[in-house]
């Protein structure tokens, strides 16, 4: 659930803004605030990757605790949580009072337990997901998903609506996470269902590209179907309206399967549906919905 708070305190941090990590994500990152008007102080690993920056007219720090001095703000925006942790905790003096904002994509206990060590290190922490390629950055459609504390938000709230849509998702560190991996599950799962259908018609020598034209009409005319997904999920009530239940929908997945390694193709993609699937049947809800095995999937 997306909390949209008051923030409590809105003064701009002062001076620069640290981005540590030049690599695509956060050279765009440091692009998009420079373009905005931002004095910028940048680290990478590889110095090699801070030239086109000092180019452009950003600081260039030659370590993380200097980078990490220059600013009341700091922007994180390296590989994983491994290498967050590795370069952050050895500065945590030299963050203390300082704003961090964390833009590398890490699990939801991964920014949890950043979080707690932020906390107690006197560093205010928020955590961030960019729901964003580099090259959407502070364009329309760059989304950017923030939790954590409250204050760090209302504080890095100006500068970071400057890199696209600012979403915060409460004070639980871990939600802008989870959120983005649950977006991101989906995605996996729908592109993982492009390549199957592609690899099935190219099997007749189809053009993958007019299989993906014909796929984004046919999922684009479906995908509203989630939201109808969504209200029954909420209320837990999964009558069936025709073609849509579980009884319907088995046999249909079969011949889907079937089919597919008729063409030589493997069904990996769309077994673990089938198995939730004929769990349902068996346990006699075969008239339900097939949205129902949304309750199969929490693991006891
Ligand atoms: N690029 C994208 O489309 C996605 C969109 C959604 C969000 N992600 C996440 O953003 C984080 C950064 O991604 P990136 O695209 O900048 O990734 P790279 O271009 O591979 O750059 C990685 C930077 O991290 C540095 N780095 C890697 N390992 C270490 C380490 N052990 N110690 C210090 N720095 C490290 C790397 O430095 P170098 O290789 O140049 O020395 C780059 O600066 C990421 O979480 C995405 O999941 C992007």
């Amino acid at each position: 659930m997306t909390h949209h708070r008051t923030p409590k305190e809105t003064t701009m941090p002062k001076g620069t803004i640290t981005i540590l990590g030049l690599g695509a994500m956060g050279s765009a990152v440091a692009d998009r605030l420079r373009a905005t008007g931002h004095d910028t102080t940048v680290w990478n690993r590889t110095p090699a990757k801070t030239a086109p920056h000092r180019a452009a007219g950003s600081n260039v720090a030659s370590t993380v605790a200097e980078a990490a001095n220059a600013s009341d703000l700091v922007l994180v925006v390296l590989l994983d949580h491994a290498s967050v942790r590795e370069h952050l905790e050895p500065v945590a003096a030299d963050l203390k009072h300082r704003v961090v904002v964390n833009l590398t994509t890490t699990t939801p206990n991964e920014a949890r337990s950043t979080a707690a060590w932020a906390a107690a290190h006197g560093i205010t922490y928020l955590d961030g997901a960019i729901m964003a390629v580099p090259d959407m950055i502070g364009r329309p459609g760059a989304r950017l998903l923030y939790s954590g504390d409250e204050n760090a938000y209302a504080i890095a709230r100006p500068v970071l609506e400057t890199l696209g849509t600012a979403e915060y998702e409460g004070t639980d560190a871990g939600l802008a996470s989870l959120k983005d991996m649950a977006l991101l599950a989906a995605m996996y799962q729908m592109f993982g269902g492009v390549l199957h259908a592609i690899a099935m018609m190219r099997t007749v020598g189809a053009a993958p590209t007019d299989t993906a034209r014909d796929l984004v009409d046919w999922l684009g005319a479906l995908i509203p179907i989630a939201a109808d997904f969504g209200a029954d999920v909420e209320k837990r009530e999964y009558a069936a309206p025709p073609g849509q239940s579980v009884d319907f929908t088995r046999p249909a997945l079969a011949s889907i399967i079937t089919a597919s390694r008729e063409q030589g193709i493997s069904a990996d993609f769309l077994e673990p549906v089938k198995k939730h699937l004929d769990e349902l049947a068996a346990t006699g809800r075969g008239g339900a919905e097939w949205a129902s095995v949304v309750e199969q999937l929490t693991i006891e």
